[in-house]
């Protein structure tokens, strides 16, 4: 049997399959790094796969490790449906699942060992709740345009909601319009430049799903002749450096944080795993929020 000897604890060398949705961001790159880092600094073996946002190669990835019989995959789900028959697979061959940054909705909770990620409606709250704050004392309407990260994905669908929860409370904010822009930058500016077609003037603030697309749609904003974070308020998500130099400039209003950096914390789970210990399903990382007015002072600190 090759199975863990667990009274040696984490000292065994474990193959590590890591199915990754893409490279779609600045927040997905620096996450790739920090698991990657991790896992082989831990002196495990490391066979990775990028999907690039496709889900058909998330799962043909899966069935390739599990062909590969490694001892753990870690799996970031580009959608949260569809993924029970290939985990089903994993679990019938003893391969624990770690899940990390993104959830699937699956209703076998057995099909995976934990999640590792944020709380996205909480952040899709703070970013509501810090408009609410900075719209008090104005009447309205405030019309709002969202972009939307990738269609189905547990970051989209989690933003939309914590967000739409807190602004449906007053009936001051519309969301005049929403649609995807599926995490990059390119896409962003592309969405974007159709709102202003299609709505000009009267867009009074964006919110997007990351601060990629922001950064995308800040662009088309200036393009059109419009000045970013004074006629157009930017709120984004993830407070990767490309959002801190954009409030910098005074072009982007406000970014929450979604830390990418748990490559660390998802090793030391994925070796209590296998030193028998038994995890939470659900554990959260740590994340704050970043107004313009503090971009220069923490940029040079930003580690991603
Ligand atoms: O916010 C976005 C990336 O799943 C939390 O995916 C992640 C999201 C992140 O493309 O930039």
């Amino acid at each position: 049997e090759e199975e863990a000897a667990s009274e040696e604890g984490g000292d065994e060398k474990l193959v590590i399959g890591f199915s990754q949705v893409g490279a779609e961001s600045e927040w997905r790159t620096a996450n790739t790094k920090s698991i990657q880092n991790a896992i082989t600094d831990a002196g495990h073996e490391l066979k990775f796969s990028d999907a690039q946002q496709k889900q058909e190669n998330q799962i043909k990835a899966i069935r390739s490790f599990i062909t590969q019989k490694v001892d753990a995959i870690v799996f970031s789900p580009v959608v949260e449906t569809g993924f029970e028959t290939v985990l089903q697979e994993a679990k019938d061959a003893g391969i624990p699942i770690f899940l990390a940054d993104r959830a699937v909705d699956v209703e076998d909770d057995s099909l995976w060992a934990t999640f590792l990620g944020s709380d996205f409606v909480e952040e899709g709250r703070k970013a509501g709740n810090w408009l609410v704050e900075e719209m008090k004392d104005v009447e309205g309407p405030v019309n709002i345009v969202e972009l939307q990260g990738t269609v189905g994905s547990a970051p989209a669908n989690d933003r939309k909601e914590g967000f739409e929860e807190v602004v449906s409370a007053d009936d001051k904010f519309k969301i005049i319009k929403s649609q995807t822009g599926d995490f990059t930058r390119a896409k962003g500016k592309e969405v974007m430049e159709a709102f202003l077609k299609s709505e000009g003037d009267n867009i009074d603030v964006l919110y997007a799903h990351n601060d990629d697309m922001a950064i995308g749609a800040i662009q088309a904003i200036e393009e059109y002749g419009l000045k970013p974070g004074e006629d157009i308020i930017i709120i984004g998500v993830d407070a990767v450096k490309g959002a801190f130099e954009a409030m910098a400039d005074g072009k982007m209003n406000v970014t929450i944080e979604c830390n990418p950096l748990f490559g660390p914390q998802l090793v030391d789970l994925i070796e209590a795993h296998f030193a028998g210990e038994t995890l939470d399903k659900r554990i959260a990382v740590e994340e704050s929020m970043y107004t313009m007015d503090q971009a220069e002072e923490l940029l040079p600190t930003r580690q991603y």
